[in-house]
């Protein structure tokens, strides 16, 4: 699954901003990586104050990126090339201009309008604090007064920033409003959808505060029980496509037992797996990251997922060329020295770990490319809410938004077209000249043509499809697993290089052996020998 981020994919228009001419136009480079769908995060009319994914009409796309019209000949045009669309839901909130949001602040208070959503009276006497102490996602109160014509009001919930009021999941007009909407993407050709925030919807009706420690399900406004029946009912919605539609959940959850929750079988398809995206470059922790994984999707039957980057998140050449290789949303940290040259290293040695695990694997634009997080955007040209909210205490996410390069010496490197008119919305490091598509494809070396080789033997090989996986003995620091067919990998995780086993031909190889051996940063996979060991 390829995890398109429009407004930073391809610029066919000059004005600085990615849209869907410019994703059409690169459809056969996404059948040549060897892709089997998009997910194309919100492409729908939206005021920017979270990217898109507050959104101001579910049926429409954003006139930035082109009309419904293009989004259908996409979809058609994909589809043709033997590749589906996921599209991107947003059922916790809406935008501020959502129609239904504006007539809210438009009624009174109690008002029917206003039930929508999460309008409550302060607290204190004249109510100037707000209702409860529940902090936003992006840092601040999660609650902002309404002003009825220059008289403080009720204030309404946002977990996320102000500008994306959550919905009322206790009404029945967002079910059915969420439940059309799926309908209407389906009737669309989309092959299913991605659920932002999916474990955010149901909030507990009295507003109780956090509490350091919580019961299963008791948190205010995380995982709660009252999910499931949503899900349900979407994926009983999703079944009654002659060709079933994929529900895919943005579920980050620490608790593997809950997580799996959601993938009964009728509910969600599938969920991110952010445990193992957050997980060090450490053999035994990502052995036991994969392992609780296996684990915890074994008993519902549904396929495990392998993230290593998206647009929430620092890519992870970064991640891997730092000290601290682990990653967390709670703490983003850019002011650790990246070296890259080994974060690069490591990065073709995962995905090449990652590629050979039983389960779907999403790989996030630009990732194919080997660009790394972008830490030293200018303050007056950063984007990002949590950047803002958090006084860039947060670094946030526009590094890992940064638009692709595709060809060419110099920024935009053939992101817009030539004769264009803007820059592009954040600026490309002029190092991207490196890690273009044009010089990258044909370089047997680049990460590009690892990622285009990767995916074609995973296509053509079963043993890397469905099916078991088992660990085969291995030093400390070396994680080797064999799969069907004889398929195994290897990925050295230690310091120094390491003896690869006999009686095996190497099938592909994330960087030059060592005289037969396996250096450290290093991954392959291997294929045994008939009788060999
Ligand atoms: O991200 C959700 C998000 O921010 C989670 O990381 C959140 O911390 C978690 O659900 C808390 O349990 C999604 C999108 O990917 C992101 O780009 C949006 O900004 C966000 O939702 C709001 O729509």
């Amino acid at each position: 699954m390829y995890q398109v981020y429009v407004r930073s994919f391809a610029d066919a228009n000059g004005d600085g901003v990615g849209d869907l001419a410019g994703v059409r136009d690169r459809l056969p480079y996404l059948r040549d990586l060897g892709v089997d769908a998009l997910w194309f995060s919100p492409w729908y009319p939206s005021p920017l104050a979270d990217w898109g994914y507050d959104i101001a009409d579910y049926r429409s796309i954003d006139p930035a990126f082109g009309t419904l019209d293009e989004a259908e000949q996409l979809i058609a045009e994909a589809r043709a090339l033997g590749i589906r669309t996921i599209v991107d839901i947003v059922p916790n909130h809406v935008s501020d201009q959502h129609p239904w949001f504006r007539s809210a602040l438009a009624s009174p208070a109690g008002s029917p309008e206003r039930e929508r959503f999460w309008f409550r009276p302060g607290a204190a006497p004249d109510g100037e604090l707000p209702p409860n102490g529940w902090q936003s996602i992006f840092g601040g109160p999660a609650w902002t007064r309404t002003d009825d014509a220059g008289v403080p009001g009720e204030w309404y919930l946002h977990l996320f920033a102000p500008e994306q009021p959550d919905l009322n999941w206790t009404h029945p007009d967002v079910w059915a409003e969420h439940e059309d909407v799926l309908r209407f993407w389906f009737d669309r050709g989309a092959a299913g959808v991605r659920i932002d925030s999916a474990a955010l919807l149901v909030k507990d009706p009295h507003l109780a505060e956090e509490t350091p420690q919580y019961g299963a399900g008791e948190h205010p406004f995380t995982d709660r029980d009252g999910l499931h029946d949503i899900y349900r009912r979407w994926r009983a919605i999703a079944d009654g496509y002659p060709e079933p539609r994929v529900l895919v959940g943005e579920v980050w959850l620490p608790d593997p037992d809950r997580l799996a929750r959601y993938l009964r079988p009728d509910e969600l398809h599938t969920a991110f797996n952010f445990d193992f995206l957050g997980c060090p470059w450490d053999a035994s922790a990502l052995r036991t990251s994969i392992d609780t994984t296996l684990a915890l999707h074994e008993p519902v039957k549904a396929p495990a997922t392998w993230v290593l980057s998206n647009h929430d998140v620092d890519r992870h050449v970064s991640r891997y060329g730092r000290d601290d290789t682990s990653f967390s949303l709670q703490a983003r940290n850019h002011s650790q020295p990246v070296d890259l040259e080994r974060g690069t290293r490591r990065a073709r040695a995962a995905v090449l770990l990652t590629m050979a695990l039983p389960g779907s694997v999403y790989v996030y634009q630009g990732e194919e490319l080997g660009l790394w997080e972008v830490e030293d955007i200018p303050a007056a040209l950063r984007q990002d809410p949590i950047w803002h909210r958090t006084g860039g205490a947060d670094p946030g996410r526009d590094g890992s938004r940064v638009p692709l390069p595709w060809s060419g010496l110099e920024p935009p490197f053939g992101f817009s077209p030539p004769a264009a008119r803007t820059e592009p919305w954040l600026p490309q490091p002029k190092e991207w000249r490196d890690l273009t598509v044009e010089i990258e494809t044909g370089d047997p070396d680049s990460m590009l043509e690892l990622y285009r080789a990767a995916l074609r033997i995973r296509r053509a090989e079963p043993g890397l499809g469905d099916g078991p996986m088992s660990w085969l003995p291995a030093t400390s620091g070396v994680l080797a697993f064999e799969r069907g067919g004889g398929l195994r990998c290897v990925a050295n995780l230690s310091d120094g290089p390491v003896d690869l086993p006999a009686a095996a031909a190497v099938v592909l190889a994330s960087g030059p052996l060592a005289d037969g051996r396996l250096p450290a940063d290093t991954a392959v996979w291997l294929r045994a020998a008939p009788g060999g060991s």
